[in-house]
């Protein structure tokens, strides 16, 4: 099923406009936003507006200009609101911890120096 043919999700009505968010960056086709449980002093979401893509494994073969676009708008997010360093996380999958399935970056910065990847 594509997300165009189910009810959207949280993410593409923050990009309507249907629900509430601080958005931080915003291109035409992709949105960021504040995540609404931080994980990080910095803890930012990047999705695509529209589109049916349900994780990064298929926005990448489906449009990979987009992909780049979103891998764009992350990094002049923590070019803003950080030092520019910062992790790029798509949850892939309810086993690896995605709860929205509308394709996702999180960009995480400030204060994950000590931090491993587990
Ligand atoms: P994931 O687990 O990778 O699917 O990430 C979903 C993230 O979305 C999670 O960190 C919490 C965030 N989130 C869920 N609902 C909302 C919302 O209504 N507003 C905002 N700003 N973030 C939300």
């Amino acid at each position: 099923m594509t997300a165009q043919a189910a009810d959207p999700t949280v993410f593409e009505r923050i990009a309507a406009r249907e629900i509430p968010a601080t958005i931080v960056a915003e291109t035409e086709r992709v949105i960021a936003f504040r995540d609404i449980a931080p994980q990080a002093p910095v803890h930012v979401v990047v999705t695509p507006k529209q589109g049916r893509y349900r994780d990064v494994v298929e926005l990448a073969a489906g449009d990979p200009g987009l992909l780049a676009e979103l891998v764009e708008v992350a990094r002049g997010v923590a070019d803003e609101l950080a030092d520019g360093q910062f992790r790029l996380i798509f949850n892939t999958g309810a086993g690896a911890g995605q709860t929205v399935f509308h394709v996702h970056a999180h960009v995480l910065a400030g204060g994950l120096e000590e931090r491993t990847l587990a």
